[in-house]
C-alpha cells in the first residue's frame, strides 16, 4: 500500500511530463508550418503506421520532425516532365507540401529556387560543401547516356557528370519517379537517347520511389523514417521501400471481388465498366504491379482517386518492364491470387510467380473464387487438376444476358 502511494504520483508525473513535451513538439510543428494540427497529425499517424512503428512511437516521430535538424536536400532534374515535383506541390490541401518542405531543407531545386544561372550552381556547390557526407540527393528523371550524354546538359555539365558529382558526398541517394528509378517514359523503346536509371549510372543501389508520378506520401514517409530512426526504410530488391511497394495493387483493389467472381469490363463504357467491374480485360496491370495506390490514393481528394478508381486500368507505372514497356491494353501477367490483405495470407511472397500447385493450394486454403485459379492456369498455359474451375466469363455472360432480358 505504501509502495503504491510512493510510485503512483511519480508515474503520473512522468506521464504528465511526457504529455507536456509532446504538446510542446506538436505546437512547435503547428506554428512552424502554419497548418491546423488535426491535418498534420492525421498524416503523421499514417506515416507511423506505414513505417510499421507501434502507435506508441507517434510522439517520437513528432519530436523528430519538431526538433531534428532538417537534412539538406539537393534535387536534380534530368529527363522527365516535372510531374514528380508537381505531385508534391499540387495536393488538394497544402498540408503534404508544407510538411515536405518543412522536414527538409531544399537547397537546390531548379523548378522551385529563385536563383538562376551561376547563382544556382553556386548554391548547389555551397550546399554540397557545407553538408558533405550528410545531404540527401534526390534525382528526378532518367539520365541520357547516348552520344556521351549530350542530350541533357545543365550549367555546361552533362547529366551523367552532374549526377556523379552530386552523388559522391551524399548520405543517401533517392531516385524519385519511374524515370529515375528504372528509365520510365524516356526509356520507352527504341530509347534514342539511351535514357538510363540512376542506379545504372552510379553503379550502386539507390532508394527508388517509382510512379509516374510517385505518391508524395511515399517520399514523405521515407524522409521521416530517416529523420526519426536515422536509417532508410527496408527496401525490396529494386530499392523500393517495402512499406509502399510490398503488395500488389491487385491485392488491395476495390474491384478485386469482381475479378474473383469473373465479372469484367470488356470495353470502355460497356455495362461492366459502368458498374465498376474489374478492368483486367482492358489491360489492368494491377496483378503484376507492386504499389500502394489503392490504399493511399492521390491528391487528398477522397475515395476513388486513383487510376482504377477513376475507371482506367492501371498501366503499371511503378513497375519496371510493365509501365511504358507493355502495351497499355495487353493482358497482365497474373503473379499471384493472394487474397486482399484483410484476409489471412495463405501463401506467396513478393517476387515469386504463382505455380499451378500454389494456385490450387491458395484456392483451397483461402477459399478463393475458383475463377482466379482458372485465369492463372490459363495464363500459364496449363489447366489444373481441379476440374471444378469455372469459366471466368461465365458470370459476366450470365449477368449480361440477364441484364438484356430486362430491357
Ligand atoms: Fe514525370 Fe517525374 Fe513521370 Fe518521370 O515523375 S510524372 S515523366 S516518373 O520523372 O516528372
Ligand atoms: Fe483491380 Fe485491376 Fe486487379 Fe481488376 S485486375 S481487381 S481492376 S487491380
Ligand atoms: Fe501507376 Fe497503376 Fe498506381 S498506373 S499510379 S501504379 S494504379
Amino acid at each position: 500500500m505504501t509502495t503504491m502511494h510512493r510510485t503512483l504520483p511519480a508515474f503520473r508525473t512522468h506521464e504528465g511530463e511526457a504529455a507536456a513535451a509532446e504538446e510542446r513538439d506538436i505546437a512547435s510543428v503547428e506554428e512552424r508550418i502554419g497548418i491546423p494540427r488535426r491535418q498534420f497529425l492525421t498524416i503523421f499517424a499514417g506515416v507511423v503506421a506505414a513505417i510499421g512503428l507501434p502507435s506508441s512511437a507517434f510522439a517520437t516521430v513528432v519530436k523528430a520532425v519538431a526538433q531534428a535538424r532538417r537534412p539538406s536536400v539537393i534535387w536534380l532534374h534530368f529527363q522527365e516532365c516535372t510531374g514528380c515535383t508537381e505531385s508534391l506541390l499540387r495536393a488538394e490541401h497544402p498540408t503534404i507540401e508544407k510538411l515536405i518542405l518543412d522536414v527538409i531543407s531544399l537547397d537546390y531545386h531548379e523548378t522551385l529556387m529563385a536563383a538562376a544561372g551561376h547563382q544556382a550552381e553556386a548554391a548547389r556547390h555551397q550546399a554540397m560543401k557545407e553538408n558533405k557526407g550528410k545531404y540527401i540527393l534526390v534525382v528526378e528523371g532518367a539520365i541520357p547516356t547516348g552520344e556521351h550524354g549530350v542530350y541533357c546538359k545543365i550549367g555546361g555539365q552533362t547529366a551523367i557528370e552532374m549526377l556523379k558529382e552530386c552523388a559522391q558526398d551524399a548520405a543517401a541517394v533517392i531516385a524519385i519517379g519511374s524515370c529515375a528509378s528504372w528509365g520510365g517514359m524516356p526509356s520507352t523503346s527504341p530509347n534514342p537517347t539511351g535514357a538510363s536509371p540512376v542506379a545504372a549510372i552510379l553503379g550502386k543501389p539507390v532508394v527508388t520511389i517509382p510512379g509516374c508520378p510517385p505518391n508524395p506520401y511515399n517520399f514523405l514517409t521515407t524522409v521521416v523514417h530517416y529523420l526519426t530512426l536515422g536509417t532508410l526504410p527496408e527496401l525490396d530488391a529494386k530499392g523500393r521501400p517495402k512499406f509502399a511497394y510490398g503488395r500488389l495493387i491487385h491485392e488491395n483493389c476495390e474491384r478485386r471481388a469482381h475479378f474473383d467472381a469473373g465479372r469484367f469490363a470488356k470495353e470502355f463504357g460497356d455495362d461492366g465498366h459502368r458498374q465498376g467491374w474489374c478492368l483486367y480485360k482492358l489491360g489492368c496491370k494491377g496483378p503484376e504491379t507492386y504499389a500502394n495506390c489503392p490504399s493511399i490514393l492521390f491528391g487528398d481528394a477522397g475515395t476513388g482517386t486513383w487510376p482504377v478508381g477513376c475507371g482506367h486500368p492501371c498501366i503499371g507505372c511503378t513497375e519496371e518492364g510493365v509501365g511504358f514497356t507493355k502495351p497499355i491494353h495487353s493482358l497482365a501477367r497474373l503473379l499471384t491470387v493472394t487474397p486482399p490483405t484483410q484476409f489471412a495470407r495463405p501463401a506467396e511472397t513478393q517476387g515469386k510467380g504463382a505455380t499451378v500447385a500454389s494456385v490450387a493450394t491458395v484456392a483451397v486454403v483461402g477459399g478463393l473464387a475458383v475463377g482466379a485459379g482458372a485465369m492463372i492456369a490459363r495464363n500459364l498455359g496449363k489447366v489444373p487438376d481441379d476440374h471444378h474451375v469455372v469459366d471466368p466469363d461465365h458470370e459476366a455472360k450470365t449477368a449480361k444476358t440477364a441484364d438484356s432480358g430486362k430491357r
